[in-house]
């Protein structure tokens, strides 16, 4: 899947992320490489427009050219975009609480996978702790309802089935009243597929629909089928109403269209995909992952990571300067505490500060510490985050009561902060200072 589409638009990725500088001309370029690439793929024409002005206006603004690093700030919009076609955030299941039962109803054109994709949809529903009943309405297929039951012997799901019933109605109350007796929380009901959408069939799944009010409606269509394949959820969606498609023989040398196109076609997202025959060869569809792996797999990622990197090592240039000029503040110091969560490690940032690295190791620093100043600094206005030399002892209690300190606490912590000031400048001054360097470099060299 998809591979010959990784090939193509990974080459392009590469080229353009490794320039240090680019031109309009260069991001014209890449797109229309790009572009002829996804029509190769068999993407859809208006999602390919789509795709292509989305990406030129953004990639064309004065952001990307101007930046630090444009070539890799020039990927991470082809990334972004490429996962919002695939439709943004990964799409779970919506089912109702174990205690109470919900319906999954699938649909899907003979030979897409239904029957299969039933049972690997109860497979891994077992698995994450549910209990399923997989229930056998397809009744014109004489063989459907064998090869349910074969299929639920093999992972150890009931099957509902009534032998020589022509009712789908039917079967699914008596199922119903089955499932209430046992214990079931999700029924997953297999349906009759034709060759073609025609009226009878649609009339039947309308009426098991109307009956059964399903959680989820998915359709299960074929990604060898391109194009067809989101023309025919289209035309479900219309029908019957759709709350997600599941493209199967994704293993398949498919090129990759219909994964493409059918969140912008339809707007219904891709849930799951199928990579084989057997019934663990079910995988949650994740939007972003696709796009990395379509784009070259880890190494764009790392790219689009450092790219974010670029953007914080800015912020702290700006920061070193600060300190510098010592118009450092307790609102930036604000910042880097609530930055620091946001990375997750309080060395990452630290390693970004010019003539801190070293200096401070993770152990030196007490978290819950840095939580309780957090605390304090909210509790400041405006005017004492910019100064906190105006803050006096009647202020100073204030802040304690406002963020549940003490009053000797924030005299500590401003204490502190002083303190941290003085230091700051004096390392960021040495981290300049070309003798200081030097000295450096030389007890490197010597090592
Ligand atoms: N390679 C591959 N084959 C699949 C996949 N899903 C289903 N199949 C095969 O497609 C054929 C039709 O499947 P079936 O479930 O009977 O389709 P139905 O008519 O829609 O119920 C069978 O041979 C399956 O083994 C898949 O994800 N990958
Ligand atoms: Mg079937």
């Amino acid at each position: 899947m998809f591979e010959r589409l990784t090939g193509k638009v990974a080459d392009v990725m590469k080229f353009i992320a490794g320039k240090s500088s680019i031109t309009e001309k260069n991001i014209d370029e890449s797109i229309e490489s790009i572009k002829m690439a996804l029509l190769e793929a068999d993407v859809n024409l208006r999602v390919v427009r789509r795709f292509v002005n989305a990406t030129v206006e953004e990639a064309k603004g004065e952001k990307v050219l101007r930046s630090v690093a444009p070539g890799q700030q020039f990927v991470k919009i082809i990334h972004d975009k490429m996962t919002a076609f695939l439709g943004g955030e990964t799409q779970n299941l919506v089912l109702k609480g174990p205690d109470t039962l919900s319906k999954i109803l699938m649909l899907g054109l003979q030979g897409s996978g239904k029957t299969t994709t039933t049972a690997k949809l109860a497979c891994l529903l077992k698995k994450s702790g549910r209990k399923p009943l997989l229930v056998a309405c397809d009744l014109v297929r004489p063989a459907a309802m064998e090869q349910l039951s074969v299929l639920g012997d093999q992972i150890g799901v009931s099957v509902f089935k009534i032998e020589g019933c022509k009712d789908s109605l039917k079967v699914y109350r008596e199922a119903l009243s089955f499932a209430k007796q046992n214990l079931i929380d999700t029924m997953i009901i297999d349906t009759t597929g034709r060759l073609q959408i025609d009226e009878p069939m649609m009339e039947e799944l309308s009426r098991l629909q109307r009956e059964s009010a399903p959680d989820e409606i998915l359709l299960v269509a074929d990604a060898m089928t391109g194009q067809s394949a989101v023309e025919i959820a289209k035309t479900f969606d219309e029908k019957i109403g759709l709350t997600g498609v599941i493209l199967t023989k994704f293993d398949s040398d498919t090129r990759g269209g219909a994964a493409l196109s059918l969140k912008t076609i339809t707007g219904k997202p891709i849930k799951f995909v199928g990579t084989g025959e057997k019934t663990e060869d079910l995988e949650i569809f994740h939007p972003e992952r696709m796009a990395s792996r379509i784009l070259g797999m880890g190494d764009v990622v790392t790219l689009v990571e450092k790219a974010q990197q670029v953007m914080d090592q800015k912020e702290a240039a700006e920061i070193q300067k600060k300190m510098e000029k010592e118009t450092f503040t307790l609102e930036d110091w604000l910042n880097q505490l609530r930055s620091v969560k946001k990375m997750g490690s309080l060395q990452s940032m630290i390693a970004m500060i010019p003539g801190m690295q070293g200096q401070i190791g993770e152990d030196d620093i007490d978290k819950a510490e840095l939580k309780i100043q957090e605390a304090i600094i909210s509790s400041m206005t405006r005017k004492e985050r910019a100064n906190h030399l105006i803050i006096g002892p009647s202020r100073r209690s204030r802040i304690a009561r406002g963020s549940g300190t003490s009053v000797a606490e924030v005299a500590r912590f401003l204490k502190q902060f002083e303190k941290m000031k003085t230091m700051m400048k004096k390392m960021s001054k040495m981290s300049k200072n070309p003798a200081t360097r030097q000295a450096a470099m030389r007890s490197r060299r010597f090592r």
